[in-house]
Order: structure tokens, then C-alpha cells, then sequence
């Protein structure tokens, strides 16, 4: 097997204190590299995910691991993240469908001692079964409720089996389509109601890891509960589960809840939750979750910029992404995973080159210095009353704040970035 050879990406070369490798634990999503054959909503598949095996059965499951080992390998890549119904088909039963993926997280696991490869996270399927059209947790059915509780436990097991740092919840039907069907609050009750439970269990059974949740805004339910960071971390403060969860934040979620990338995680961080990231791009001209592979240095940058200062992820980097439709073959899989690790490798040291310069720093730094002393000091200690800060103002008028600098901002960033 030849490993595959980067042009920015070096394991063990130190930038900003830290390995590359430490910075990024790369993990491979099971779902879309050994799952996703270019299908949408106007065509079959173009690729060709069989494997040499029959889709569906255990032998596929087994052709897929197979294929995904192999593939993180020669890639270099120390991680994987699956849902349940990515490591093997559901069964006509629960109890049969556990024992299914008993089977295949033993042949997984054996694969996992053999390269040191293991979970990044772990999450439960509770979207694409039809029980699951009004959501799971926040199902009307109280028996879908029971169901997929019964599903994260067993998720949360392999998870545990596998190695895993995390665990994520991600509610793509945690939501709704109309209000005049749905009680919203009594939803938002029973979700953090399985998510409590799922700590509880998680804890009983020796998982020391991060919960996740995976905020999106929308698709497939017409409004999502987690739409952004900002109301994600709302809730797990409303409903006391902060200690125990962090977000998972992925790119495309971002933009299609109207923020950037950025924007996201610089939330995250600064309630200290950023705890993952879905590495993946949207496309600016279209208004779905395209999962495609991240090529852009600048949004690179800006991830690790905010990545360095926030002191890295517990969790990793996980490419949630696809080829296009039409990048059919075996090497366009690995093209794209080469392609967006370089991306990263790039966008590190550029952030950190950023850092090294010190003028964006320093001007952020130096723009709120009115704060440092005097009546500014006072106000940042939460001590000053409205009746102190009239008199402050009756004295003198304000003078106008100083300059944004907003575009020898941009200049300075091109020029660190490109020269
Ligand atoms: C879908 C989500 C999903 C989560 C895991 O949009 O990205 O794949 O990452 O359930
Ligand atoms: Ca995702
Ligand atoms: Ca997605």
C-alpha cells in the first residue's frame, strides 16, 4: 500500500506550539466516503460503493471497513466517525439489528487494534427510517421516543467500543415543518429529556468523553431546534446539560443558518464549547447542505485563526463531505481527502503566520484599550451605575470611537496569506 504524499501536510512538523497532527485529528466520515455514490434528486448513482460485495448485506458492511481502513492508511488519517446504520443495514428487529452491529464492531474493532485507528465520534441514525417523520426525541409518538432512546444507547456502546472521543447528536428532523401541528416547548422538554438520559448511561458505562451536539438551521426539517451555535448553547444552559456537552460545528451548517464558518466557531469558543468540527463547504450559489470537500485556504485560515487562540478541539476535524457527482472514481476519493488535508495543513500555518505577524492582534488589542482605566476600567469591572456614567458624560461630549480599519485589515491578511 503507498501512502499517499502531501504537499502542506506534515504529521510531525510543530507549528504554533503544536504538531500538525495535534492540531488536526483528521477523521473520516463513514457515511459519505464509503457510503455517498453521487445520487440526488434527478439521478442514481455514478460511483461505484459496492466494494465487490452486495449493498445490504454484512458482507458489503465488511467490504466497506475493508475499503475505509485501507483508504485512512494510506491517507495517514487516525480517525473515523459513523452513525449506527453506516457500520451495518437495519434488521427487521431491534435485537437483530444489535446483534448486527455486534458482529461488525468486532471486525472493526480488531481492524482498530491492528492500525491504532479509532471513533473520532459515534451517533445514532434517527432520521431516515420512516418511524422518524416527526422527529425522534421530539417525536409525538412516545413509542419513536423509546425507540430511538433505545438506539443511542446502543450507538452510545459502540462509541465506547470503539474508542471514541465523542458523541454527537445531530437533529436533522428535531424540529418542524408547521407550528400549528407542533407544541415546541414540550419538543425541546423530551429532547433534552433523552439527552440527559444519554449522559447518564454514557457515564455509567465508563464513556469520559464529549457529547456533542451538531447545531444545522434546516434540511430535512423546515426549522431545526439547534439552528445555530448561539441557540444551541441556549438550551444545553437551559436545560443544565453545559457540563457535559459541547458543539460540533460544521461548516455548510454555518452558512445555511446565514453566518460564516467563522462566526460559528468564534461562539463556540467563546462560551467554551467549541468541541468538534464538520470539516466540509457549502457552495455560495446553492442554498443546501452540499457537503463538499474544503478547498479554500482563506476559510482554512480563518478556522485555524480561531482554532489556535480557542487552544485547539477536544474532538477533531472530521470531513463530513462528498465527491461531486461527477468524480466517480476510487482516486477521486482520495484526491479529495489529499486536497482538503493540504487545505488545512495550509490554513494552519497560514493562521498561525497571522499570529506571528501580530498587527491584527495587536489592533484588536489596542481598540478597546479605553477600557484599561479610568471610567472604562470602571464599567468593565460591573461596578459603574447609570447615575456615575451621566455624570461622566455631562462633563464632555464623546469623541467618535477610532477608525474600524477595516480594509488595511483585509490588506494585512492578503498579505500574510499571499504575500
Ligand atoms: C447532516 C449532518 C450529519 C451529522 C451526523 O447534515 O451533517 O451528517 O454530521 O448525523
Ligand atoms: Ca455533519
Ligand atoms: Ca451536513
Amino acid at each position: 500500500m503507498s501512502k499517499i504524499q502531501f504537499r502542506h501536510y506534515r504529521p510531525d512538523e510543530v507549528v504554533a506550539g503544536k504538531t500538525m497532527r495535534g492540531w488536526l485529528p483528521f477523521s473520516m466520515s463513514w457515511w459519505h466516503a464509503l457510503g455517498a455514490a453521487g445520487t440526488d434528486m434527478f439521478g442514481g448513482d455514478t460511483a461505484d460503493k459496492s466494494f465487490g460485495a452486495t449493498p445490504g448485506t454484512m458482507a458489503h458492511a465488511r467490504a466497506k471497513a475493508d475499503f475505509g481502513f485501507e483508504l485512512m492508511q494510506k491517507l495517514g488519517i487516525e480517525y473515523f466517525c459513523f452513525h449506527d446504520r453506516d457500520l451495518a443495514p437495519e434488521a427487521a428487529t431491534l435485537a437483530e439489528t444489535n446483534a448486527r452491529l455486534d458482529e461488525i464492531s468486532d471486525y472493526i474493532l480488531a481492524k482498530s487494534k491492528a492500525t491504532g485507528i479509532k471513533a473520532l465520534w459515534g451517533t445514532a441514525n434517527l432520521f431516515g427510517h420512516a418511524r422518524y417523520m416527526n422527529g425522534a426525541a421530539s417525536s409525538n409518538s412516545a413509542d419513536v421516543f423509546a425507540r430511538a432512546a433505545a438506539s443511542v444507547k446502543k450507538a452510545l456502546e459502540l462509541t465506547v467500543r470503539l474508542g471514541g472521543r465523542g458523541y454527537v447528536f445531530w437533529g436533522g428532523r428535531e424540529g418542524y415543518d408547521t407550528l400549528w401541528n407542533t407544541d415546541t416547548k414540550f419538543e425541546q422538554e423530551n429532547i433534552a429529556a433523552l439527552m440527559k438520559a444519554a449522559v447518564a448511561y454514557g457515564r455509567k458505562i465508563g464513556f469520559s468523553g464529549d457529547f456533542y451536539i451538531e447545531p444545522k438551521p434546516k434540511e430535512p426539517a423546515k426549522h431545526q431546534y439547534d439552528f445555530d451555535a448561539a441557540a444551541t448553547i441556549l438550551f444545553l444552559k437551559k436545560y443544565g446539560l453545559g457540563g457535559d456537552f459541547k458543539l460540533n460545528i460544521e461548516a455548510n451548517h454555518a452558512t445555511l443558518a446565514g453566518h460564516t464558518f467563522r462566526h460559528e466557531l468564534r461562539t463556540a469558543a467563546d462560551n467554551g464549547m467549541l468541541g468538534s468540527i464538520d470539516a466540509n463547504t457549502g457552495d455560495a450559489l446553492l442554498g443546501w447542505d452540499t457537503d463538499e470537500f474544503p478547498y479554500s485556504v482563506y476559510d482554512a485560515a480563518e478556522c485555524m485563526y480561531e482554532v489556535i487562540k480557542a487552544g485547539g478541539v477536544t474532538g477533531g476535524f472530521n470531513f463530513d463531505a462528498k465527491n461531486r457527482r461527477a468524480s466517480y472514481t476510487p482516486e477521486d476519493i482520495e484526491t479529495a481527502f489529499r486536497m482538503s488535508m493540504d487545505t488545512f495543513a495550509l490554513g494552519l500555518k497560514k493562521a498561525a503566520a497571522i499570529i506571528e505577524d501580530g498587527r491584527i492582534d495587536a489592533f484588536v488589542r489596542d481598540r478597546y484599550a479605553g477600557y484599561g482605566s479610568g471610567i472604562g476600567a470602571k464599567i468593565r469591572s460591573g461596578s459603574a451605575t447609570l447615575e456615575e456614567l451621566e455624570a461622566y458624560s455631562l462633563k464632555s461630549e464623546p469623541a467618535l470611537p477610532g477608525s474600524g480599519r477595516q480594509e488595511e485589515l483585509l490588506g494585512v491578511i492578503n498579505e500574510v496569506l499571499f504575500g
